[in-house]
């Protein structure tokens, strides 16, 4: 007995098992063939088209290493841009959420100092590679007092932008100031989110002052910004802010919707790109509870933002550790189904995808290594790297080269192997599953041999991969081990 993965049997035993059990090859069968399978999707599927683009989050990189970064790997391997973590002084501390705080908007913090984050964002531009700084515009720091980083004396309420108590909310609710009803719109954006001061963004001076900060980055480079918590601000106060500014940064604006409460993603795509907090959890709910063959839907689901406003993304800084709500959440410590999540966001067009680039964590407290994840052994001593991981590299490439197609040919087999192409121009085949799976898929590429990018390489040079072959009707045949993906374009 050969140990292959005898899928259309488990999956069409009843309408199938004639056609299954004269010919185990043909597991996943093309759709066009009477005697095969009918996958349980249409054959041809559409969907409103996502970026080309992709931008990784260097989560608690410091500056220089960053600037490295973009010069001996980001650039040459086409990634667009990078999410850095937030450049201002903030409270001290081992943690990582302490960047969170900020004391004043002096851009000198645990990442590096002024001169070694305008040289960052200038190497990084060169190399093709634009930096998108996280600006924290709700808040300044907790309630307390201290010293930052950069050495700047803060208390309650006063801080060296300079803000003083008047500049600040404060809605007088529960005694303490804390949001607690988030059916409420005005409380969540007007009282503290825990004890983080909020700051009184309809003020125009506090909108000046802001406003200043985020020019004084863009003065140095930076390309863009994700607007932390701006669902703690109101989209026009947001729109006030920005109209300040003499250029269009591109921005994302961090809205934490998963449907349920007063304040939606949409009400702020008048201001630019919005996360969507409603795809972590769709991806796990795939690649975890094993359901891929509901990802067809995923550019028309109720709720979701439209493509071209939508920032995607597998994990986040916060899901990743159990924070805003994230315990649904794949991670690098889910193995392969976390790498199978992340080719699925990079090959299908729905939003611009950000690849997650994370520490090795114990607690959801820990802060980053001591060691430079660039130097010596790289990435490693604690840094997982997964945006160097082969099959990520590859599907940059795949998302450049299959810019514009649409998704053809779904096909779905199961509950854990999907099918799609995009137009001519690539095809992924992903298999979730712990079995082996031999089969042939219905592609629409032109006759011939490709590289399979999942194993890094590309399609024009130095294939690293196996070399999968397409017949003269447009199928591939292929044998998929567990866990794994294909994934070819021209
Ligand atoms: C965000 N997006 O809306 C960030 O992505 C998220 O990482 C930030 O929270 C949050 N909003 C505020 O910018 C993180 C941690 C929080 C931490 C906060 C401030 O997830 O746990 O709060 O940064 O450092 C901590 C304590 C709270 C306390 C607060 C103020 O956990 O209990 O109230 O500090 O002292
Ligand atoms: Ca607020």
């Amino acid at each position: 007995m050969n140990n292959r993965f005898r899928l259309c049997i488990a999956t069409f035993a009843l309408i199938m098992l004639t056609a299954c059990s004269e010919d185990d090859t043909q597991t996943a069968s093309v759709d066009t063939s009477p005697a095969g399978p009918t996958p349980e999707q249409p054959a041809r599927y559409e969907t409103t088209q996502g970026s080309a683009d992709v931008f990784v989050h260097l989560f608690e990189w410091r500056w220089p290493d960053i600037a490295a970064e973009c010069e001996d790997f980001l650039g040459p391997n086409g990634y667009a841009a990078v999410q850095i973590s937030p450049p201002q002084e903030h409270v001290q501390g081992p943690e990582w959420w302490t960047r969170y705080q900020p004391v004043s908007y002096k851009i000198e913090s645990r990442g590096g100092t002024r001169a070694e984050f305008a040289d960052m964002v200038k190497r990084c531009k060169a190399a093709g590679v634009d930096v998108y700084a996280d600006a924290l515009t709700n808040h300044m720091a907790g309630l307390g007092s201290g010293t930052g980083v950069a050495g700047t004396p803060y208390s309650d309420y006063s801080y060296a932008v300079p803000y003083e108590y008047d500049d600040f909310h404060h809605c007088g609710r529960y005694g303490t100031d804390t949001i607690a009803d988030y059916q409420d719109l005005w409380e969540v954006q007007t009282c503290n989110l825990g004890t983080l001061t909020d700051l009184d963004t309809g003020n125009p001076a506090v909108q000046a002052k802001i406003a200043a900060y985020l020019k004084d980055l863009l003065s140095l480079g930076v390309a863009g910004f994700r607007l932390d918590a701006v669902k703690h601000v109101s989209h026009e106060e947001v729109s006030e802010y920005l109209a300040l500014l003499d250029s269009k940064p591109f921005l994302f604006q961090e809205v934490i919707d998963r449907g349920g409460e007063p304040i939606n993603g949409m009400d702020y795509v008048v201001n630019g790109s919005v996360t969507e907090f409603k795809y972590p959890i769709a991806m796990y709910e795939a690649f975890e509870d094993g359901q891929l063959g509901m990802l067809s839907d995923l550019n028309t689901r109720a709720g979701f933002l439209p493509a071209d406003k939508a920032v995607v993304f597998v994990d986040n800084h916060d899901l990743q550790r159990g924070h805003a709500g994230g315990d649904s959440t794949l991670t690098y410590k889910n193995g392969e189904r976390y790498d199978l999540a992340n080719i699925f966001m990079l090959g299908w067009p729905y939003g611009y995808p950000k690849v997650m680039s994370s520490y090795v964590f114990e607690n959801d407290q820990q802060g980053p290594p001591e060691s430079s994840p660039v130097k010596g052994a790289a990435c490693t001593e604690g840094w997982v790297c997964e945006h160097r991981r082969p099959s990520r590299v590859g599907m940059v490439a795949f998302r450049k080269a299959t810019e514009a197609a649409p998704v053809t040919n779904w096909q779905a087999f199961g509950d854990e192997v999907i099918s799609f192409g995009r137009g001519n121009k690539g095809h992924i085949v992903i298999n979730n599953s712990e079995e082996t799976v031999d089969g042939t898929f219905v592609t629409s590429m032109t006759a011939g041999e490709y590289c399979n990018v999942i194993a890094g390489g590309t399609a024009e040079n130095d294939c690293n991969g196996s070399i999968v072959l397409v017949d003269d009707d447009g199928v591939l045949q292929i044998s998929l081990a567990p866990m794994s993906a294909v994934a070819i374009h021209n």
